[in-house]
């Protein structure tokens, strides 16, 4: 006989284990979209203890929606390269540019990402960041919920050596710092060049703060570059590129 109490306690013990293995980590991942699913399975992969918040329910962020709805998004060559790593398929609808199915994408990073050991908290934002002694020291999450529902409810503090911006569009850790002084003003997306964005997103990928690495459309909307509608390449290669970069700070 199946007994609900037994259910419902596998639930609370194994989330509870789950969370207080991460609340310290090697590395904190803000946002799972596709620049943050690939730069934690690699760092997971890696053997980096890593954690990643997501605020919605699924990963994926913006991939879902392909391009206005229409669920498949574009990967020029480079971009190709990555995703077939991961198993992703794609045709080579035009020569240069593949069409992927924004579902595999989606499912396959993820899987990839969490098969290389990556934990995955979903339905928890980070809602501001700590900093000690000049450098980020972890995120303050909560359930998402509890924003939208207004109610007066504390956080909790996970600590990271390293936290990383993966929020997209709206940069929310770094402006965490930026709207208090302690770094420069977000510059905000340029108008689209696809060209552009692509190459500048992996270029301003890295580091803004002892700590903190930004990556995606996070790191173009902080430093200004062109934004690029629905070719993921350049979302791909930041995450690769965040990898290196947090290895080498973390294993000189
Ligand atoms: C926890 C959070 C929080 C928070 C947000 O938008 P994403 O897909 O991010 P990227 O940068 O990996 O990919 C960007 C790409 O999807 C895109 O939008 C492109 C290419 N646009 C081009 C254009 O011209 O418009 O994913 C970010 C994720 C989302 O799932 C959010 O829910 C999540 O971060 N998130 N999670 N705590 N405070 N804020």
């Amino acid at each position: 006989m199946l007994d609900e109490a037994e259910i419902s306690q596998v639930i609370i013990e194994s989330f509870s284990q789950k969370l207080i293995a991460h609340l310290r980590n090697d590395v904190v991942i803000v946002g799972g979209g596709p620049s943050g699913l690939v730069l934690g399975e690699r760092l997971a992969r890696a053997g980096f203890r890593t954690a990643l918040f997501e605020s919605r329910l699924a990963t994926g962020g913006g991939v879902w929606g392909g391009g206005m709805l229409m669920n498949q998004i574009v990967l020029q060559e480079e971009g190709m390269a990555i995703a077939r790593e991961y198993g992703i398929r794609g045709t080579e609808h035009r020569p240069g540019y593949w069409a992927v199915d924004a579902v595999a994408m989606t499912a396959k990073l993820t899987a990839a990402a969490v098969d290389a050991g990556l934990v995955i908290f979903n339905g928890i934002e980070a809602e501001d960041v700590a900093v000690k002694n000049d450098r980020v020291d972890g995120i303050v999450i909560n359930w998402s919920l509890v924003r939208t529902s207004t109610l007066p409810v504390d956080p909790l503090l996970v600590q990271s050596r390293i936290t990383v911006d993966s929020t997209g569009h709206p940069s929310a850790v770094v402006n965490m710092l930026a709207s208090r002084g302690i770094i420069p003003p977000a510059r905000g997306e340029a108008p689209m060049n696809c060209e552009a964005g692509e190459r500048m997103t992996v270029e301003h990928t890295g580091c803004v703060y002892p700590g903190l690495y930004v990556t995606g459309m996070a790191a173009c909307g902080y430093h200004g570059s062109s934004r690029m509608g629905p070719i993921f390449g350049g979302m791909l290669l930041s995450g690769v590129k965040a990898a290196e970069a947090i290895t080498r700070e973390l294993r000189p």
